[in-house]
């Protein structure tokens, strides 16, 4: 391609409502222009990066055995209604209604549509095991789309769904799957972990998610520093710690502690470590009051008491519930005395002669015990782990905290759509069985996006050969005037596409120095440069944009390397 008869609007400046770097860069390198919030163009390097992806993904999802569909992104009404989501789902599933007033929304995600393809098609247990994938637009009407297209509206997902006859057929299904993620992410060039995560609303039994590691992560998981347990901190297990060695309870002492709310206010004025702290939490599970105590120096994890207590909303109670439960203002909350339910973290179980709010206003309460002091009836993990925490898998190991960008996310979904769409098959006796499912996302433009958040610097993207949108650019000096030079270039550019190089000549009347800023910028790997002074001695720079490694060789050495380079990088 030459660069003068393409469309490469570059940005000089950084965008001002872009907030991480992929979303600036993406931007200024000319691959994305935003039409609506979380509505993207993808210009002409987006969408070659984007095919790239896509065309490894559908490489290994074919390898693995799944068959490639593709369903509607407008779908109706009726199938949501089956299963139940059609008003499980709030604003974020775009309704709207077509000219016969029927009701439609734009595709979230396709359970409900594969299934309904598969309780027609699918009779006996000789047609599975079956994986059905699709690579398509999918729309989320986001509150706050954001970071381009980390959490765009409209999307390009490859979504995949597999169809077994029983669970642990289902799970070798699964485990084929969360294989060809990995290979397809270490294809793409990322950095990432696999990582057991929560179910969340799509239900099923348990599922793991792909993680670019990157400090701008939304996510934030936790790893083991010595086995291969990871998990999202959302899911993490936390370890039970001993509990502490017999200690004699103290008697009940109430403290004056005026003013005093947060955890650090009162360990700082009542001296004492916020480890032999409990703060007690009164939250709204399904609107109903139920209290949390957790040692003073952890946090509750949300989603693992949501879990615990199978309640569809659970939030932190405002002050006016504080109030009414516990007689005292906020930040003076305790267990002691409480009419509601209360759950406690199982660290708390080991904790003796702790302090805590003494649910009066301006009152704590030291040396309090809790078979004495008050009934708990149920203790559970329910904190978030912190860095350093033991691994709850393997003896010595330490829990490190990472931030992630969610690429892929696989679950384990059991028969909540096929029973709820009735999709059955007959058994080799003849006998009516349910059917286990599966289901396999990947975010491509989220990959894209992860990949340059882990590969740039201060010049722009550096793209792995993999997913880059060219493989070489040829940066020429005064191409216009110097017949030599566009003698040179021509001929290399040729012999570069011959032999299957995917190559960009920047031919264009620009000064040699924004040529090179742009090479940079758009995060090419490879790079020569052709100059009328090395010409002459029949020479040319070759750069690599990830090492900034310059050579200076002769033009057939230059060709010859970046095939090389190239066949390398994309060895399946
Ligand atoms: C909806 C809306 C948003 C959603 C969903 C449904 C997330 C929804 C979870 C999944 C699970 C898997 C197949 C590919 C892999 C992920 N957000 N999820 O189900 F109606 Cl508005 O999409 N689906």
């Amino acid at each position: 391609m030459r660069y003068s008869q393409y469309f490469i609007p570059t940005l000089k400046e950084t965008p001002s409502d872009a907030e991480v770097i992929s979303h600036q860069l993406m931007l200024r390198a000319g691959m994305i222009r935003k039409v609506a919030a979380g509505i993207y163009d993808y210009l002409p390097l987006g969408l070659r990066s984007i095919r790239k992806v896509e065309n490894i993904v559908r490489e290994e999802m074919n390898r693995a055995g799944a068959i490639e569909i593709l369903m509607p992104m407008v779908t109706p009404a009726e199938l949501w209604q089956e299963s139940g989501r059609w008003d499980f789902y709030g604003k974020e599933l775009l309704r709207f209604r077509d000219r016969k007033d029927g009701e439609f929304c734009l595709g979230p995600t396709h359970e409900e549509v594969v299934t309904d393809i598969v309780r027609r098609e699918v009779r006996s247990y000789r047609q599975l095991p079956l994986n059905l994938y699709q690579i398509q637009t999918k729309f989320r009407d986001e509150i706050r789309p954001r970071f381009g297209l980390m959490r765009g509206r409209e999307f390009i997902m490859k979504d995949a769904y597999s169809f077994d006859v029983d669970s642990s057929a289902a799970d070798i299904s699964y485990d084929k799957m969360y294989q060809a993620y990995r290979r397809i992410f270490e294809r793409c060039g990322l950095r990432f972990r696999a990582v057991e995560a929560d179910t969340g609303s799509i239900g099923g039994t348990s599922s793991h998610e792909f993680m670019v590691l990157a400090e701008s992560g939304e996510d934030a998981i936790v790893s083991c520093n010595c086995c291969d347990y990871a998990a999202n901190v959302e899911k993490a297990e936390a370890r039970i710690s001993e509990v502490t060695a017999h200690v004699e309870p103290r008697p009940l002492e109430k403290v004056a502690t005026p003013g005093k709310k947060s955890i650090e206010e009162v360990s700082a004025f009542l001296d004492v470590p916020s480890s032999i702290m409990v703060k007690t939490l009164v939250l709204l599970a399904d609107d109903e009051p139920v209290v949390a105590l957790l040692r003073g120096d952890h946090d509750l994890n949300e989603i693992k008491l949501k879990n615990l207590l199978g309640c569809e909303t659970l939030e932190m109670a405002p002050d006016e519930i504080v109030l009414k439960v516990t007689g005292a203002q906020p930040g003076f909350a305790g267990p002691v005395g409480l009419a509601v339910k209360i759950v406690a973290d199982l660290v708390v179980r080991g904790m003796r002669n702790f302090v805590t709010g003494a649910n009066e206003t301006d009152m704590h309460l030291k040396n309090v015990n809790l078979e004495r002091d008050c009934a708990v009836k149920a203790f559970a993990d329910i904190r978030n782990v912190s860095q350093g925490d033991p691994c709850p898998r393997c003896e010595g190991g330490a829990m490190e905290l990472w931030r992630g960008i969610e690429v892929g996310h696989v679950f384990k979904l059991g028969t909540k759509y096929s029973q709820a769409l009735k999709a059955t098959y007959l058994d080799a006796d003849g006998k009516e069985q349910i059917i286990f499912m599966g289901c396999y996302g990947i975010g491509v433009g989220r990959s894209v996006a992860s990949c340059i958040e882990q590969n740039h610097d201060e010049n722009g993207i550096i793209f792995p050969i993999p997913i880059a949108p060219f493989h070489c650019i040829i940066s020429t000096v005064n191409y216009a005037k110097e017949e030599e030079v566009r003698k040179a270039s021509d001929a290399i550019y040729e012999q570069l596409l011959s032999a299957g190089v995917e190559v960009l000549l920047d031919d264009r009347d620009e000064r040699p120095g924004i040529k090179f800023k742009d090479a940079d910028l758009i995060g090419i790997p490879l790079r020569i440069v052709v100059g009328a002074k090395n010409l002459v001695e029949g020479k040319v720079e070759l750069k690599h944009r990830a090492t900034g490694e310059m050579e200076l060789l002769l033009v057939a050495e230059a060709v010859e390397k970046v095939k090389a380079a190239v066949a390398e990088a994309l060895k399946k």
